[in-house]
């Protein structure tokens, strides 16, 4: 009798411990992402989240909204640098309404090729440089990447020469906006989920972006010419709050770094094969996909690459990069 009754207890007591901590709650922590769900940024972060959930043993669940349901980039910085969100991934030129020398990521043809990107952004060098954001608020938890940006217009553009008196949209980035200059085009900033209307209504004549983000914000239902200058390589981060990162345990943080480490080495491969399938696809969307010489575009800007570096004093950090890309 005793013992039945000792089992009952044991049974009772496991199932109160079993529903109290089932019933202890995640903590729920959102990210905001720009793209749209099948981008591989958004893909990546998905995987990011489903890693951190399975890592901290579901204490914390990463909520992913995808296509801009929580605000476009800007917006988005904003609420990470007040806690209000806990991650973003976004574009480090939209880094430079935080601090200015962000900036220097957005100077044209600095990397040489895809290797030499991946190298710098990794070098150690660069995440000393990242740490400046810190007091800003705002921690970088895994390099993306964004691919080469390239020119896509309702005109053909084959040359420089092409481009004079063209609107070109760029993102709020003062580098961009004096790159189309420098190329003989006005570099309009528009936000990031306008810009269809913009090419739509003709507010802009082109922007510049890459190929897996024309196919999935449907740009080539609204400019004919796609121009490969890849004139651009401005990385792309996903970003912690860190008001809300250093209120969590030792643990937890290592998940995220972890997961997010992780992030970086997923979206590597993935980036590839959806540049070349978006390609591929782009060939038969648009009215051309035009490979120039890259050449005269590159000598067009490269004083500016000079002149900027200063503006922005970081002439030190420009000179490394494109020294190092000689290896390349
Ligand atoms: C995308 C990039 C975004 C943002 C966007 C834009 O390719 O992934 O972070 O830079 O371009 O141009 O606004």
């Amino acid at each position: 009798m005793k013992k039945l009754f000792l089992i009952t207890l044991a049974v009772v007591l496991s199932f109160c411990l079993v529903t109290q901590v089932s019933a202890k709650k995640a903590r729920i922590l959102k990210f905001s992402s720009i793209h749209e769900p099948y981008h591989v940024s958004a893909i990546t972060a998905d995987k990011f989240a489903a890693r951190v959930n399975q890592l901290t043993n579901n204490e914390l669940e990463v909520q992913v909204y995808h296509s801009r349901q929580l605000g476009d980039a800007r917006q988005n910085v904003e609420n990470v640098r007040n806690g209000s969100l806990a991650f973003t991934s976004v574009s480090i030129a939209n880094l430079s309404q935080v601090i200015p020398t962000m900036d220097m990521f957005s100077l044209p043809y600095i990397f040489k090729n895809d290797d030499h990107y991946w190298y710098c952004i990794q070098h150690p060098k660069i995440e000393e440089f990242m740490k400046q954001l810190e007091p800003k608020g705002i921690k970088i938890v895994s390099w993306i990447t964004s691919g080469a940006r390239s020119l896509f217009t309702q005109k053909p553009v084959r040359t420089p020469a092409d481009l004079k008196g063209m609107k070109i949209r760029v993102m709020a980035s003062p580098v961009m906006i004096n790159t189309m200059k420098a190329l003989g085009a006005s570099g309009v900033p528009v936000a990031w989920g306008e810009l269809y209307n913009a090419l739509q209504t003709g507010v802009v004549d082109g922007a510049e972006n890459n190929p897996p983000s024309l196919i999935s914000m449907k740009f080539y239902e609204v400019s004919k010419y796609f121009t490969l200058d890849e004139h651009m390589r401005i990385p792309d981060v996903n970003i912690v709050s860190t008001r809300v990162f250093n209120r969590l345990s030792k643990s937890q943080q290592e998940a995220i770094m972890r997961a997010g480490l992780e992030a970086t080495h997923f979206m590597r491969g993935a980036w590839f094969e959806s540049e070349r399938v978006s390609v591929e696809k782009l060939k038969k969307l648009m009215s051309g996909i035009i490979e120039p010489d890259k050449q005269p575009f590159m000598d067009a800007v490269a004083p500016l690459v000079k002149s900027e570096a200063k503006r922005l004093k970081v002439e030190e950090m420009v000179n490394w990069i494109l020294e190092t890309g000689k290896q390349f």
